[in-house]
């Protein structure tokens, strides 16, 4: 069986691949690809307004090609880890010290 990491690591690669093999370049997030991702597979993703993931494609997309990669696609991954870490320890400062998160 894999270790939990492996297994999370599979995932993220699975499903830069669900979406990006649905048109085009089965190797890169359209637009319509990575909107799609972003709804279905984030929590926030139902959150957010169509300009916003407008932005965060055009943000994304280091090097102008108009589709993600995969390599754009894991800088996206590091700016949510980096996002859910920070979340993740103010609770755990709550939960450990009694602080309340700013
Ligand atoms: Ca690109």
């Amino acid at each position: 069986m894999a270790a939990s990491l492996d297994q999370a690591i599979g995932l993220l690669v699975v499903t830069f691949h669900k979406y990006a093999g649905k048109d085009g370049d089965k190797n890169t997030l359209s637009k319509k690809e990575l909107k799609e991702l972003i709804q279905k597979d984030l929590t926030i993703g139902l959150k957010l307004q169509d300009s916003e993931i407008q932005a965060l494609m055009k943000y994304l997309d280091r090097n102008r090609d108009q589709v993600v990669n995969f390599k754009e696609y894991v800088t996206f991954l590091g700016a949510l880890a980096m996002i859910y870490n920070k979340a993740l320890s103010s609770w755990v400062e709550v939960l450990w010290f009694g602080i309340i998160p700013l």
